[in-house]
């Protein structure tokens, strides 16, 4: 498959120095401005600690401070510099944690609610790790897109504009006509830039879902930015939850090649470390958990010191699973609930240590009841 010429300019960090530990971060700003230190996350054990040469991701570049430096920062993130503030880095997980986007809603004339969103593809930079841009293609300019919400038999209308330099769509999982699928040469197909197209279609079935842009190449169109949550509630509802969320585990291939350099959840690598989620003790903690990772085939999610029962793609009402860790291939998505019984910080990862030690990793914070 073609590549894309994914960034100009000087070269990023590829995950091969990185893993290798020659020199990754090549155009580090100074550290000390990077993070606060309110809050500070002491390194859980075979956590990459900042300062450690050896473990390679935090090889100092041409620009880092002193290793004496770093080692002050041992305790944030894993990470050379921590996580990126989000207002520097143009993401802020945290929010996008419990922001579901329900549209604005209007009923038809057979009584249906009409559920409406107005979507943006734009080119736009972001900060995803300290002195690293990448420049990204995206939905309404955030990394993952909106999480779309909507209940089950819901008409929806979806005003994609396309204002990027590229051919983009917006092909959503579920079942729809074929000319609503956001599929190249099908329908409307390819949206050039500087057009429009609306995509209708009805909300089946429920389930926790997503949506992606479809042009080709296709890896590198989904891998710049363009996808997000797409999560339609059973006409009936779920039990209630005490607390909802959406996870979105994405990558980041900085360098063009054939790989991710950064790995996270909800746009930001380490952001959960320094910003642990916060969740009350004992309370039903629903989590949309979805997969849109490219160039890796699996991607998995791993809680410790808890189980939690699992709804592969939300489409059941009963759990499949009750377990500490699920994979997910490129797509898959499923439901995780979960509930603390013991207050405390509590580490949640991908098991594949390589995607941890490159960003994809946090917390859960788990207040006392
Ligand atoms: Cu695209």
């Amino acid at each position: 498959m073609a590549k894309l010429p994914v960034q100009d300019g000087p070269a990023l960090p590829s995950r091969r120095s990185m893993i290798s530990g020659a020199a990754a971060m090549a155009a580090l700003p100074a550290f000390t401005a990077l993070h606060d230190h309110s809050g500070g996350t002491p390194p859980p054990s075979g956590t990459p600690a900042s300062g450690t040469p050896a473990s390679g991701i935090l090889t100092s570049g041409t620009r880092a401070t002193s290793p004496t430096a770093l080692g002050n920062h041992a305790g944030h993130a894993g990470f050379a510099g921590g996580a990126v503030p989000p207002d520097r880095a143009g993401i802020d997980p945290t929010a996008i944690l419990r922001d579901f986007d329900r549209g604005k809603t209007s009923t038809l004339p057979d009584g249906r609610t009409l559920r409406e969103w107005d979507i943006v593809a734009v080119d736009k930079d972001f900060e995803i790790a300290p002195g690293v841009t990448f420049p990204g293609w995206c939905y309404n300019g955030r990394i993952p897109g909106p999480t779309l919400w909507a209940r089950e038999g819901d008409a929806l209308r979806i005003n994609f504009t396309n204002a990027g330099a590229h051919p983009h769509t917006m092909h959503f999982h579920g079942i729809h006509r074929a000319e609503m699928d956001g599929t190249p040469g099908i329908g409307a197909g390819s949206i050039a830039p500087g057009q429009s197209f609306s995509y209708e279609f009805d909300a089946t079935p429920f389930g926790t879902h997503l949506y992606h842009c479809h042009q080709s190449p296709l890896a590198p169109h989904i891998a710049k930015g363009l996808y997000g949550g797409f999560i339609i509630e059973p006409r009936a509802g779920r039990p209630t939850a005490d607390d909802e969320m959406v996870m979105v585990m994405n990558g980041y291939n900085t360098d063009g090649g054939d790989d991710n350099e950064f790995y996270s959840v909800n746009g930001l690598p380490f952001h959960f470390m320094d910003h642990p989620v916060q969740v009350k003790q004992n309370a039903l903690v629903r989590i949309h958990l979805i997969n849109v990772l490219e160039y890796d085939p699996i991607n998995s999610f791993h809680v410790h010191g808890n189980f939690f029962h699992y709804y592969p793609t939300g489409t059941m009402l009963t759990p499949s699973e009750y377990t500490d860790t699920v994979s997910q291939v490129q797509g898959q998505r499923g439901i995780v609930e979960i509930r603390f019984p013991y207050p405390g910080k509590y580490m949640f990862h991908a098991h594949k240590t390589e995607f941890a030690e490159l960003g994809w990793m946090g917390f859960f914070e788990v207040e006392p009841a």
